[in-house]
């Protein structure tokens, strides 16, 4: 199938122009204007809008089997929901339970993506380890293309790496030439402050946020880049959720060192104020981590992406149905970890960063695009309006609006946050 989109302001990281864009199946051909396509090519009049390269949402969770349950949205409804808004790949994670072989993991989750209908690709998570898991990075990094390694540093007793598996797993990683990734919180504080908050009778959703404050995600962000440094491997800080979290992220970039870092649009928008809700089922519809923080810590994220300081926006769709939630009625760390939002991510960058003057309309590329392309290996096939390119590209409306709302969203979560 060929199709020419005629008319647009073509918007990459880089440059915006005025050009037509030809593609044939899945690559594109030509880029220019009065382009000499075939008659009978599919043309998409582009006037007055921009033609950017399709979003990429480096962090989301399909069908992730977690807390005792199962995220929501799968590798179909959440691509086909993605695409909706703008994203045309997700990067996911395969989450390899404690002593069970990587190799496996890594099969079961290609099996559930095989109903996707966008592009996909996977971090590989290390939450155990030992000479198999060592192995078995190297067949990952050589053989199928995996470039990057996940660690968890919260949620102790399930997927927790201690110190000494992220000392082995990053010099492995720096090794095979590859990155490692983070999530950064201290599960063992985590877990000592959901005891003391319980142990005073707080149970609600309001005890979350409590119990993961900036200085828990702090820590963990300090001492990841400390252990990057030490051993010499490229850091990718994933959902970057406060100022005290990004200051260690900034002094480590002035000092040089190689350290990426995510914001999600959610905690871009949404502040701890939600936990506060009287609804309890609304304010367990807010339970992820890092928590959404007050508001002040806003502004600092906006200006670390801004300044270049933050490279990528993310989402980590993870998202629970209400009944999911009910989990935790009795007890917030039983609440199902994880929001939605990969279809809504583009349109709360371009509202909030674009047309409140935050970010240009290149910058706006970069940040949910190009950018991530780059950090995981896949640049210009991705995250570029090329010759030869992916044709993922997405015709951009700037005039248009719409009303988010979980009664109209195409995600498979019965709650919008
Ligand atoms: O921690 C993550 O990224 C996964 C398990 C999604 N849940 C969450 O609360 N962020
Ligand atoms: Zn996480």
């Amino acid at each position: 199938m060929s199709v020419l989109i005629k008319g647009g302001t073509v918007v990459t990281a880089d440059r915006t122009f005025r050009a037509d864009i030809y593609s044939e199946g899945e690559t594109i051909k030509a880029i220019g204007e009065n382009l000499d396509v075939p008659s009978n090519c599919e043309v998409i009049d582009a006037g007055g809008c921009y033609v950017m390269p399709g979003g990429i949402d480096p962090q989301t969770h399909m069908q992730l089997p977690f807390m005792g349950t199962n995220a929501i949205d799968d590798f179909y409804t959440g691509t086909t929901a993605m695409m909706t808004g703008g994203t045309t790949m997700l990067i996911d994670f395969v989450i390899p339970a404690p002593k069970t072989k990587l190799m496996d993991a890594f099969q079961t989750w290609k099996g559930w993506a095989e109903k996707a209908s966008a592009d996909y690709s996977f971090h590989v998570a290390i939450t155990w380890w030992d000479e198999t898991v060592k192995q078995d990075m190297k067949t990952l990094a050589t053989e199928c293309g995996v470039n990057s390694f996940k660690h968890f540093m919260a949620y102790k007793g399930a997927i927790m790496a201690d110190d000494e598996i992220l000392v082995k797993s990053f010099e492995n990683a720096r090794d095979l030439g590859t990155m490692v990734t983070v999530h950064a919180e201290n599960g063992e504080l985590v877990e000592h402050l959901q005891k003391k908050l319980l142990k005073q009778g707080i149970t609600g959703p309001e005890g979350h946020p409590l119990s993961r404050p900036p200085e828990v995600e702090a820590e963990a962000a300090q001492r990841a880049i400390r252990l990057a440094e030490m051993i010499g491997v490229p850091l990718y800080i994933v959902h970057t959720s406060s100022k005290a979290a990004l200051d260690a992220v900034i002094e480590a970039r002035l000092r040089g060192q190689i350290v990426f870092s995510e914001v999600l649009s959610q905690h871009l928008v949404v502040d701890d104020s939600v936990y506060r809700d009287k609804d309890w089922n609304t304010a367990a519809h807010y339970v992820m981590s890092p928590p959404f923080r007050p508001k002040e810590n806003q502004e600092a994220l906006w200006n670390g992406l801004q300044s270049g300081m933050i490279q990528t926006t993310a989402t980590d769709h993870c998202s629970f149905k209400t009944e999911q939630k009910q989990m935790g009625r009795n007890d917030f760390t039983k609440i199902p970890n994880g929001t939605g939002g990969l279809e809504d991510r583009m349109n709360i960058l371009w509202h909030h960063g674009v047309n409140k003057g935050r970010l240009t309309p290149n910058e706006f590329v970069a940040a949910t695009s190009t950018n991530a392309a780059k950090i995981f290996n896949i640049y210009p096939r991705k995250g570029a309006i090329i010759e030869g390119a992916d044709a993922d590209i997405i015709v951009w409306d700037p005039e248009k609006t719409k009303t988010i709302s979980a009664k109209t969203h195409h995600q498979a979560v019965d709650f919008n946050i």
